[in-house]
């Protein structure tokens, strides 16, 4: 585990530009990488990116630039033989990319070879914006001497810190220990750990059993919280509901306050929000709206995270509207739309009905306001910390429940008075008389809410 301790862990940033990718693209990839390295108490001291057709299989870097970012560690620049004849295939794998290498143009940006980083700046931590393979994190690790994390295991160590509640620590578990398993090697003495161990069974193995056993473990602790929960969603199923999504970063928590006077963590660092949290819209309406704020999407979420985080999501997603939240001001807010409509499509929520609110707004200029308003006509421009924006968002969300909702007239026999309740629940009620047969409520409701309280009647 990382810590945050003084001094400040510094960190060297390493990607590749694959063929394909823009140097924007490549710029905002490794810009985004030193904000969730800077999320996770280091300091950035430097970068090391490299043009290649992919990622080199040995190291992901040519040797070249291996030997440049081990000056800025301190380490050798060399892969131990043995670690490059672990098999023969990937030994020709190896071999051909060392071959290519000097036919492939490369980016002179980090500081030359040879250069070496004066010791005060000399890095401890590599981190590389691209998902690394144990044996590629291992080869890094002994050309550099540094500690090596990849991206995912960067998302992953801050999903471990910000986890709150139990259920959030325990998807927060499962996925470090997937992340971890296949990383795991041999301890060195780890013969001498023979206890429990089955029959022709090394300690790696039994290391790997054990965190199988404990997913398992976890998966089962987690169906009984989520049992729980789906009885308490099965008792909101008929609630006007909405779900703040979005990119993380891109202000739901803040707008989740704003529209609900609730106290949920506003921090601009990644991944503030990890737990789903559901508030009724303030001032109350009658039914009541419950709007739900979410865990952010990045680029490359590893897919084990966005696993564990459906159910949580889920929740979310049985809205019958999704406040999909933009940070209009980011440069990039065009690639953080495409991931979360990409993830939304992943967790099965790609075709529930959506608003685009372009957030931040007030960090623009009039030009680029009205540009965002004519290129998306559909679209809010609002700031989240504009008391009138929010107001308007309010009473938007009222607009939107008010045009889905159905008229009836439900009469109400004096002998089933209870489900009067009921009513103020889930429906509006626009007038009411009494007669002799009961209460007669003209009301509105969602259709799915509106035909059980008919059939409550019937
Ligand atoms: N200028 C400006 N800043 C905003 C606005 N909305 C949010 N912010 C800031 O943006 C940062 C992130 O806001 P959050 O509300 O925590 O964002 P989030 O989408 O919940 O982020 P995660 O929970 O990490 O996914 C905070 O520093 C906010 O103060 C806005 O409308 N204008
Ligand atoms: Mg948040």
């Amino acid at each position: 585990m990382l810590t945050t301790q003084a001094p400040t862990p510094k960190a060297v940033l390493v990607g590749v530009q694959v063929h394909g990718v823009t140097d924007v693209e490549h710029a905002a990839d490794l810009a985004e990488l030193g904000r969730l390295v800077h999320t996770l108490g280091f300091e950035v001291v430097a970068t090391v990116s490299q043009k290649r057709e992919r990622l080199a299989s040995g190291s992901v870097l040519g040797k070249g630039k291996l030997k440049e970012l081990a000056a800025i560690t301190g380490g050798t620049g060399e892969i131990p033989s043995g670690a490059k004849e672990r098999s023969s295939k990937a030994k020709e794998a190896w071999e051909a990319e060392e071959a290519e290498e000097e036919e492939v143009e490369e980016e002179e940006e980090a500081p030359a070879e040879g250069e070496a980083a004066p010791p005060q700046v000399r890095a401890t931590v590599v981190v590389v914006d691209h998902e690394l393979s144990p044996s590629q994190a291992r080869n890094l690790e002994k050309a550099t001497g540094a500690q090596v994390l990849d991206r995912t295991g960067v998302i992953v160590d801050i999903f471990h810190r910000h986890a709150k509640s139990r259920e959030a620590r325990m998807q927060v578990e499962i996925a470090r220990l997937v992340y971890v398993a296949p990383r795991l090697r041999e301890a060195p003495g780890g013969t001498e750990r023979q206890q429990g161990r089955g029959a022709g069974e090394s300690s790696l193995e039994l290391d790997r059993r054990k965190i199988r056993d404990r997913i398992a473990e976890l998966r089962e602790q987690l169906a009984t919280i989520h049992a729980d929960q789906d009885q308490r969603r099965f008792a909101r199923r008929d609630q006007l509901r909405v779900a703040l999504v979005g990119y993380t970063n891109a202000g739901k928590s803040s707008l989740m306050r704003a529209l609900t006077g609730s106290e949920v963590l506003v921090a601009d660092r990644l991944f503030a929000t990890l737990d789903t949290t559901v508030r009724a819209l303030q001032p109350e309406t009658r039914p009541r709206i419950l709007i739900s704020d979410t865990v952010g999407f990045i680029k490359k979420l590893p897919h084990d995270l966005v696993a564990s985080f459906k159910s949580t999501l889920d929740e979310a997603l049985e809205a019958s509207l999704l406040l999909l939240v933009v940070d209009a001001s980011d440069p990039t807010w065009r690639a953080q739309l495409e991931v979360t409509r990409g993830v939304l499509e992943e967790i099965g929520a790609g075709s529930v009905p959506h608003q685009l609110l372009f957030n931040k707004a007030d960090r623009l200029d009039a030009a680029t306001r009205a540009a965002l308003l004519q290129s998306h006509p559909d679209a809010v421009v609002l700031s989240a910390h504009a008391p009138e924006d929010v107001t308007a968002l309010r009473q938007r969300l009222i607009d939107y429940f008010e045009a889905s909702m159905t008229e009836a007239s439900l009469v109400i026999p004096y002998a089933k008075q209870a489900i009067v309740a009921q009513v103020y629940e889930n429906a509006r009620v626009v007038s009411e008389s009494f007669d002799e047969t009961g209460r007669t409520m003209v009301v509105r409701a969602l259709p799915g809410a509106m035909a059980r309280l008919t059939r409550l009647l019937g």
